[in-house]
């Protein structure tokens, strides 16, 4: 549709659907005109590629996640339609300012961090790609918690993002399935074969929403769904009068019900809750149902087929039952033997792994498991069983350590061993984090399984972070060097050409003085905080955690702000340091750190004497949507994780793209930007793994006698503890003794050294204008290499076996 077609169509909607008129409605009634035009012409193209899947029955991939953090789709919705600039024209013509109408819609928020986030990238480019792949998730009634900072500390508010109608989703009773918990397990014997039935049990209903994943500049739409806890009505809706009275029947139905009522706050610590528990397997159990019976009807060949038309890649261990229930289904159900049920499997699920942290790898006590599924754990005995007495007959070199590498060992169920045990594919996230898999955390299944092992470094997609997010930038690329990046975005390698033409230089920069300009008024808006837009944009900005060190950044703005203090007339620039991180609630230490950042904010704002040389802003309830407006306008990237923690990040290359320049240390995908750009283009600093890993070994690091030694750090430590910054004595003693008593886990004080030379050659870096111009070119230009269309095309043809659909040409 073109611009006046669309302004046509908004006015009508307004009028037909939502009984008012252009010179009435509000910017709300606008956002809901416009999308619902965009999703009914979404639905008819949506038909065509289920019908098209029905018919010709590909290869499939389904990517079962507990997190899709999806964000806005409107604005993304139109991008990949190619309706953005006219829809932007329209309202334009209407009166309307696009960005305002864009806001109205709510993010959602189904995703913690990193992991939920690249589920929806990848999303995004298998749709792109033309690739059969769908996303499998819980529909949370609310999503990860809104942040608030109330006197200096993180307050959780709900996030309850499905208050007003979700315009994007499509309920499917239809294909509504029943889920099982809880009973007792009855073996019998039927015609000479050994039946299983699971009796007694407490059903739930799993009710899909279906969200349409439109792919870019193509006509397919692949399938979010997302599956909600309903009580199970008995046929004619009453309730029948049986052991329970009428109330605790409604207790027990409004019970199954919060199964999908919450998504849990936590980003690595694994602490075994039953409902948690619940929701993976309320996940895991109504997906498989629907993937059998669905491969079922398609092919009407035997489950003994089904890996051969179906692959399911699981986000992290979350999903893991997929193994143990894809094993009840073809046994108990479809009626195949144990090792035929187990070669489907084991051919049909690949993991992917996200962390090495040990906290966050995830178990399950066995009371707790056995009794929520007890079919699903003799299931994972079996599993178990027949895994130990594999490696105890096939392998002698590791009898001796079978309690380690068992599925279930000291009274707990370890999810990521069945993961490994029960896949043909487990690959990492980064090459560094790959080889540590394979060299430290899961060296003795690398030694059983080396054919198992791959990598598959992180990417994220260019539609939403280049072209969408920063819409400036994306014309001066399209002006220089053409439009083909967009479909092949290694093709901005041809940037380099201009990495040193003045004209180009000149033109980012202004690109840039735009995104700031933009953010700052933000800030202002939020915060009545006001930004030079001429400082050194800062940010570091994702969830906050002791590994990724926003305490080493924020002591080291503390110190710059003594220094500045003694020094008023230094020459160096001024800098905005700008954070956003959310901690998980129940993250004592991590609030804490938010409480430094902000009360170091309140004093150095504040403070005349330094001439606006420092300001720090905390921007509250980061997310994906404000995501979109710091990146495009930020300078230099923060990744600064401890050294073989980080697994890859995925805001380090959303920033390259973006033209910042990388503070970082070589870590997760750090360490692939640099192969890309060079250290010459990055200012890494910090300890590498090996050197940590040394350390480690030898136990040969006091951070006390590190702080005793040096003056500066002695100082400002001391600050930590005396209350300078704090509201009260005593208010950031757990950093203090964290950092001492402790000894600094994550080697902040170890590393501070050389983090502060970093940070003095970003300051003189950025005095000599072409040479931050041609870094930032030289970014962007290599950034190709990490879009998430690189990274599915490795899955797809390295473990999914799948090739992107290519449509016939139609005969002439
Ligand atoms: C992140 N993990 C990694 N986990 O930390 C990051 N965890 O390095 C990587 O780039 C990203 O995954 C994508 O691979 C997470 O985000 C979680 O959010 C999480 C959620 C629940 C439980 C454990």
């Amino acid at each position: 549709m073109n611009e006046q077609q669309l302004q046509d169509s908004i006015c009508q909607t307004l009028e037909k659907k939502l009984g008012t008129t252009i010179n009435e409605a509000t910017s709300r009634e606008i956002y809901i005109a416009v999308s619902s035009i965009v999703k009914e012409n979404l639905n008819s193209e949506w038909l065509q590629t289920t019908k098209r899947y029905k018919e010709q029955n590909p290869r499939t991939v389904y990517y079962f996640s507990m997190e899709f953090l999806m964000g806005r789709l409107l604005e993304s919705n139109l991008l990949n339609m190619h309706w953005l600039e006219p829809m932007k024209a329209a309202l334009t013509n209407l009166g309307f300012v696009p960005e305002d109408i864009f806001a109205c819609e709510q993010d959602a928020g189904l995703g913690n961090g990193g992991l939920g986030r690249l589920a929806a990238c990848f999303l995004d480019s298998m749709a792109s790609l033309q690739i059969p792949g769908h996303g499998y998730g819980i529909r949370y009634k609310y999503g990860l918690f809104e942040q608030k900072i109330v006197d200096g500390n993180q307050v959780e508010l709900p996030d309850y993002w499905l208050r007003e109608p979700y315009v994007w989703e499509t309920k499917r009773p239809d294909l509504t399935a029943v889920i099982c918990f809880g009973g007792r397990v009855e073996t019998y014997e039927e015609n000479g074969k050994m039946k299983v039935s699971l009796l007694d049990t407490e059903k739930v209903a799993a009710v899909p929403y279906d969200v349409p994943i439109k792919g870019y500049n193509n006509e397919t739409i692949n399938t979010l769904r997302l599956w909600s806890a309903e009580p199970l009505e008995s046929e004619d809706g009453f309730y029948a009068g049986d052991k329970q009275s009428y109330y605790d029947h409604l207790e027990s139905k409004r019970s199954l019900e919060r199964i999908s009522e919450f998504l849990y706050p936590d980003d690595s610590n694994m602490d075994g809750k039953m409902l948690r528990l619940k929701q993976q397997y309320f996940l895991v159990s109504s997906g498989l149902q629907t993937i059998v019976k669905l491969f079922k009807q398609r092919t009407g060949h035997s489950c003994l087929k089904l890996h051969e038309y179906i692959s399911i890649q699981i986000n992290d261990t979350h999903p893991s039952l997929v193994v143990p229930e894809l094993m009840r289904l073809l046994m108990d159900e479809e009626g195949l033997g144990w090792d035929e049920a187990w070669h489907v499997t084991t051919n049909t699920v690949a993991y992917t792994n996200h962390t090495i942290l040990s906290e966050a790898l995830e178990k399950w006590p066995v009371p707790l498991f056995s009794q929520l599924l007890p079919r699903i754990y003799m299931i994972t005995e079996e599993i178990n069983e027949r895994f130990c007495q594999m490696v105890y007959h096939d392998h002698p070199e590791y009898r001796s350590v079978i309690h380690e590498l068992a599925v279930i060992s000291y009274g707990q169920v370890r999810m990521a061993h069945l993961a490994v045990v029960g896949s043909y594919s487990v690959n990492g996230v980064a090459k560094m984090h790959t080889e540590i898999l394979k060299r430290s955390e899961m060296k003795q299944f690398y030694g059983l399984f080396p054919g198992k092992f791959n990598n598959k470094t992180n990417g994220i997609t260019h539609r939403r972070w280049l072209m969408q997010a920063n819409p400036e930038l994306t014309s001066l690329i399209n002006s220089s060097i053409g439009e083909e990046w967009k479909e092949r975005p290694k093709d901005l390698i041809k940037l380099l050409r201009y990495s040193k033409d003045a004209s180009f230089q000149e033109k980012l920069f202004e690109v840039k003085q735009f995104n700031k300009q933009n953010l700052a008024r933000y800030i202002k808006e939020k915060t009545g905080l006001i930004i030079d837009d001429r400082s050194i944009f800062d940010v570091q900005i994702k969830r906050l955690h002791g590994y990724k060190r926003q305490l080493l950044n924020i002591l080291y703005v503390i110190n710059r702000y003594l220094y500045l203090k003694d020094h008023p007339h230094a020459d160096i620039p001024a800098r905005t340091f700008i954070f956003g991180a959310k901690a998980a609630p129940s993250y004592h230490f991590a609030k804490q750190v938010i409480r430094l950042i902000v009360s170091a904010a309140d004093q150095i704002n504040n403070d005349a004497s330094i001439n606006d040389k420092i300001k720090i802003v905390f921007l509250e309830n980061y997310n994906v949507s404000l995501a979109e407006m710091i990146i495009p306008a930020s300078e230099v990237s923060q990744q600064i994780s401890t050294a073989g923690k980080e697994a890859s990040g995925t805001g380090n290359m959303k920033l390259m793209m973006n033209g910042a320049l990388t503070l970082g240390t070589l870590d997760g995908a750090n360490v692939e930007i640099k192969d890309m750009v060079g250290s010459q283009n990055m200012f890494l600093f910090g300890m590498e793994e090996s050197e940590i890993e040394e350390l480690h070994r030898t136990g040969g690091y006091s951070a006390k006698s590190l702080y005793q030694s040096d003056k500066r750090l002695h100082h400002m430590i001391n600050q930590l503890h005396d209350g300078f910054f704090g509201r009260d004595e005593l208010a950031f003693k757990d950093i203090y003794y964290h950092l001492l008593r402790d000894n600094d886990e994550y080697f902040v004080l170890k590393d501070f050294e050389s983090y502060v030379e970093a940070q003095e050659m970003i300051d003189q870096t950025y005095q000599q204008w072409n040479k931050w111009q041609e870094m930032s070119i030289t970014n962007i230009a290599h950034s190709g290499k990490f879009s998430s269309d690189r990274t599915i095309m490795q899955y797809a043809s390295e473990i999914w076996n799948i090739s992107p659909y290519i449509p016939v040409p139609a005969k002439k």
